[in-house]
């Protein structure tokens, strides 16, 4: 039984249990005010002026009314009227009373009573009229339906004044809804005084959202009334023309696009609008919404707007012949350089994520707009040659701009390495800006790392492959150290800087791992790695943060179990474990040969992984080696030869 199911049987019960029932419903939210509508202060105030307009949104969007009309009367009264079906009159069979009252004093009743198509009382806020009711001094409801005019009144935070009655006649063919209201100033303790800017903004965009709804607006506070009229019958189409307003836009037709996209088996529909116009800025601006929520921390609605107009403008590139080869690919940021763009979806089950919950986590909805918009921008671009040509100029202009800025930081960035500030492009990074729980992984070849970013958990782990040798640190200079590809992408990626500007705080991974390969090349680049980091990061591995990784040497398995070896002595214990049966043994060459699960099995999993800590006598000791190795002095590199000479043959310093 759902939260309101449950309120109504319990009010079921009789007339007075029923009243108490519903005070203390809306005491709770007398005394959490916060809770049911985010905070006290002038937001919180608008916001219920946001509820009751919801409501009269619902019923124009149902079809029902297409007018809507807001007054703050003067003494900071709110006023709304629509001209829809009128609140429901007739007594509710669950709570006995009539079902106005029940969706004034009622918690959530409101948004759960309709059978509307988009309720969009449903979404962020949502929380119903019930909670406008709780926090103001006094609530009236007037319904104009069947040719009588019904009204109640509640007083002193939702306590029942007039249950509903008949006040009079009115028209037969008039109908309707209209709710007054006035803020409890000791719930609303810094400000009963409503905003005429802030509601006039946000009725017009709710205006242009719904387009078709007219939506009227009068502050009676002073001498003479301000009036306003929001009526779009455009739509968002129009919202990107006022966007745009004072731009150049470098098209003169406005894309935009509708459908109606079924979501599963079970036949739910999303409504999608869009609308964009390219202008002569460098700026982009994408507002999303989902339910007339602003969607300011986009989702997946904008995600497949995104992909949709990459794609989409990229085969029209090619087709044009603009773009000629593969790896000319236009970037998001050059297709979205000078783009106004309006999406807008109505879910009837939206799911919102994020910080502050204005971020839509439908995932279906990002193929549905990515189909829908993907194919009608399409079409628009073919049918409308000039708009393509413009657009497509634009792109390329943005993608060449793209590629000589990116020339004029690789000329700085050889000048000098400390300076750069975007990150190394071979770096997979990881979604967490934590250092204290992100790792690097730094692998040795690309197969490996390929492997590697495919395995890892992208939320805390970033994989850098390395390719060939890395410099010799040993003979280079600082100069040559910074001109080095791999070392200035290990430096970047670090984000600590290095030499004198090194500041530890800045480090953006407390594991670095080194993963290289279980054989001579792999203990080389190991060797060569750690020099560098002793050298030039000292205090990196004095604060115990550089890692060696080790991965298996053999994997052992039958039908029944599989075990990964990471010594020779471990895979004879592990050959006495599966005693007689039947075993395979593979030797693993190196970490390429291992597909990404296996990796992150054995190598990577937190859970599973064998990781050694580095220590600064480790880090002495490989630059000791790679000294003598490297070195000036030739006895002891040809000693250390002559020992290690079966380990050694296929080193190439
Ligand atoms: C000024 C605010 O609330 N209008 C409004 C609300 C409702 C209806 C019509 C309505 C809805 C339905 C059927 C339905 C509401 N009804 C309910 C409930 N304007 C404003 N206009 N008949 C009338 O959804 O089926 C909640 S809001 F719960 F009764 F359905």
């Amino acid at each position: 039984m759902d939260e309101l199911e449950t309120s109504l049987e319990k009010a079921k019960a009789s007339y007075t249990e029923n009243d108490i029932q519903v005070l203390e419903g809306l005491e709770a939210v007398r005394k959490r005010p916060g809770m049911y509508i985010g905070s006290t202060s002038a937001r919180g105030l608008h916001h219920l002026v946001w509820e009751i307009v919801d409501n009269g949104i619902d019923e124009a969007l149902a079809g029902y009314a297409d007018t809507i009309d807001v007054t703050i009367e003067p003494d900071n009264i709110i006023r709304v009227e629509d001209n829809g079906r009128g609140m429901p009159v007739e007594i509710h069979h669950k709570t006995g009373i009539s079902t106005v009252e029940t969706i004034f004093t009622v918690l959530h009743a409101g948004g759960k009573f309709g059978g509307g198509a988009y309720k969009v009382s449903g979404g962020l806020h949502g929380v119903g009229a019930s909670v406008v009711n709780a926090l103001s001094t006094w609530l009236e409801v007037t319904v104009k339906k069947d040719g009588k005019l019904y009204q109640c009144r509640f007083e002193n935070g939702g306590k029942v004044a007039q249950p509903l009655h008949v006040i009079g006649d009115c028209d037969p063919s008039d109908h309707g809804s209209t709710v007054r209201f006035k803020a409890d100033s000791t719930i609303f303790t810094e400000t009963t005084s409503y905003d005429a800017d802030i509601l006039k903004d946000r009725l017009k965009q709710l205006a242009f959202l719904n387009k078709g709804i007219k939506i009227l607006f009068h502050d009676n506070r002073g001498e003479t009334s301000d009036d306003e009229t929001y009526f779009y019958q455009g739509g968002i189409k129009e919202y990107v023309q006022f966007l745009n307003a004072n731009k150049t836009p470098i098209t003169s037709e406005i894309f935009c696009c509708e459908g109606v996209e079924v979501g599963d088996e079970t036949g739910y529909k999303v409504l999608i609008e869009v609308a964009l116009q390219y202008n002569d800025t460098y700026n982009t601006s994408i507002y999303s919404f989902c339910n007339n929520i602003h969607t300011v921390e986009g989702g997946y609605h904008e995600d497949g707007f995104r992909m949709a107009l990459n794609r989409v403008i990229n085969a029209y590139a090619k087709e044009k012949g603009v773009i000629k080869k593969d790896e000319d690919t236009l970037q998001g940021e050059d297709v979205r350089e000078g783009l106004t763009a309006i999406i807008s979806v109505k879910h009837p089950n939206p799911q919102y994520e994020g910080q502050t919950k204005t971020k839509l986590g439908n995932s279906e909805v990002r193929k549905m707009v990515s189909t829908m918009f993907g194919r009608e921008f399409a079409r628009f671009l073919a049918e409308h040659p000039d708009e393509g040509k413009a657009i497509l100029d634009k792109a390329t202009l943005a993608y060449k701009a793209r590629l000589a800025a990116k020339k004029a930081r690789e000329l700085t960035r050889r000048k000098n390495v400390l300076e750069i500030s975007s990150l190394p492009g071979k770096l997979a990074d990881c979604h967490s800006k934590d250092a204290s729980i992100s790792e690097i992984y730094i692998v040795e070849g690309d197969s490996a790392g390929g492997s590697a970013k495919l395995g890892r958990d992208s939320n805390f782990q970033a994989i850098l492959p390395l390719r060939g040798k890395i410099l010799n640190v040993e003979k280079a200079n600082l100069h040559r150290i910074y001109d080095n590809k791999e070392i200035a992408s290990m430096i970047t990626a670090f984000g600590c800087g290095i030499g004198d500007e090194m500041d530890m705080n800045k480090l953006r991974y407390h594991k670095i791992i080194i993963m290289t390969d279980a054989d001579v090349d792999g203990s080389h680049i190991r060797t060569l790695l750690l020099t560098f980091l002793y050298r030039y990061f000292k205090p990196v591995i004095e604060q115990g943060y550089v890692y060696c990784a080790l991965p298996p040497l053999y994997k052992i398995w039958n039908a029944k179990r599989t075990d990964y070896a990471y010594s020779d002595e471990q895979l004879d214990l592990l050959k006495q474990e599966f005693g007689e049966a039947k075993y395979d043994i593979q030797r693993y060459k190196g970490l390429g040969e291992m597909d990404p699960d296996q990796l992150w099995e054995t190598t990577m999993d937190p859970k599973t992984r064998t990781l050694k800590r580095v220590s600064i006598d480790d880090a002495i000791e490989a630059d000791q080696v790679l000294s003598m190795l490297m070195g000036d002095e030739v006895e002891p590199r040809k000693n250390f030869i002559v020992q290690n000479a079966h380990y050694v043959q296929n080193l190439d310093f």
